[in-house]
């Protein structure tokens, strides 16, 4: 933060407040997040982009413009209270863009700061059942979105690709490892083609893709200080996807009894509690517009995710560590096997997950 001018970058952007300070905001891994407290009444989030990992800024910035309008139109029809709290509002650059690009490339947007509001990071089987409901009511809202939104990352949840880009590593074994997870590839293998089953149904025409959030963590939410969810936050992955992007990744991490790079597997485990409360809010609000195969296939999304998560860590850990930020040689290693754990138990859990939705229906 030292090495950068955020006051040059904030008099870019139309602010009319004097900025008093300007302090780190969150943990987020992707983007650098500040909050820009001034002496008016509105705070401001200063936010730059990675745009190494979004390379196309003008698209993004344009999905979120779409998203946060189309949600607001929708907050406004419902005659929703309390409005600039439930949904994340732009300000506008000197050029009228919702973002700014500096002299050194970087880009950098603004919005204006929650107030009262708070992030959590692990769920419990009250907070699941509320952010299944607000991540299926985000969908809901944005069902009927007035134009196509491109990819931000494009294929960013298409399991064939990332099936290809682990054969790729293996082919290169780039850094020598593996030797050392020649099991686990072919216990990947063994189960691919029933995990790329979404991507031929679509061919088939017989899946929708719909804009989905696809990076549903709980600490992707704002809540009030009383733990009532206000809006979803961190729109930059909002793009078209199978729903199964939103409802399999939440429970990838919400419904894991640990961390996703714990080493001990015996953490590991799928927490069926958690599960049940997050369906039940989730299928509460998406039920009216989701279809029959989308439903049937909801404990296929909660394989889905952490046998694709185990195939991204696989691959980069056989390249030798090119994506993910690690702390350890062996942090790949770590996450690969956990997810594939997790992935293990879910399996288990399958008919469970299939008799718990249909008593749901
Ligand atoms: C990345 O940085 P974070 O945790 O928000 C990744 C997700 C993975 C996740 C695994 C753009 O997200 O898809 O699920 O790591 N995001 C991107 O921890 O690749
Ligand atoms: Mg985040």
């Amino acid at each position: 933060m030292n090495t950068i001018d955020t006051a040059g970058i904030l008099v870019q952007f139309a602010i009319n407040d004097t900025v008093k300070e300007v302090k780190p905001l969150g943990n987020g891994l992707i983007n650098d997040t500040y909050h820009v407290i001034t002496d008016g009444e509105d705070d401001y989030v200063l936010q730059r982009i990675n745009n190494a990992i979004f390379q196309d800024v003008d698209l993004l910035q344009h999905n979120i413009e779409v998203v946060t309008a189309h949600i607001r139109c929708k907050l406004e029809a419902a005659g929703a209270a309390d409005i600039d709290r439930r949904v994340l509002q732009f300000v506008k650059a000197k050029d009228g863009k919702t973002y700014y690009r500096d002299e050194a490339e970087r880009y950098w947007r603004v919005m204006v700061y929650i107030p009262d509001s708070v992030t959590h990071e692990s769920v419990t089987p009250t907070s699941a059942y509320d952010c299944g409901k607000a991540f299926g009511n985000f969908e809901k809202m944005l069902v009927d979105v007035p134009e196509q939104l491109g990819e931000t990352i494009p294929d960013f949840h298409n399991i064939e690709l990332r099936m290809r880009q682990l054969r790729e590593a293996v082919a290169n074994d780039a850094s020598g490892r593996l030797d050392e997870v020649r099991d686990i590839v072919l216990e990947l293998e063994h189960d691919a083609d029933e995990m790329c089953q979404a991507e031929r149904l679509y061919r088939e025409g017989k899946l929708p893709k719909r804009i989905c959030h696809c990076d549903t963590k709980v600490n992707n939410m704002l809540f009030d200080q009383q733990g009532q969810v206000l809006c979803v936050i961190d729109l930059d992955t909002v793009m078209p996807s199978f729903i199964f992007s939103d409802y399999g990744d939440f429970l990838r991490t919400g419904a894991n009894f640990t961390a996703e790079d714990d080493p001990d597997l015996s953490h590991v485990g799928f927490n069926e509690a958690i599960f049940k409360s997050f369906t039940t809010g989730y299928l509460e609000s998406a039920r009216d517009f989701l279809t029959p195969i989308e439903i049937e296939m909801l404990p296929y999304a909660v394989a889905l995710f952490p046998f694709m998560q185990c195939v991204r860590f696989l691959t980069d850990y056989i390249n030798g560590d090119t994506y993910y930020k690690i702390k350890y040689p062996t942090h790949n290693l770590d996450r690969t096997r956990n997810q594939l754990t997790l992935y293990r138990a879910v399996r288990r859990h399958t008919p469970m997950m299939t008799a718990f939705i249909r008593g749901l229906l």
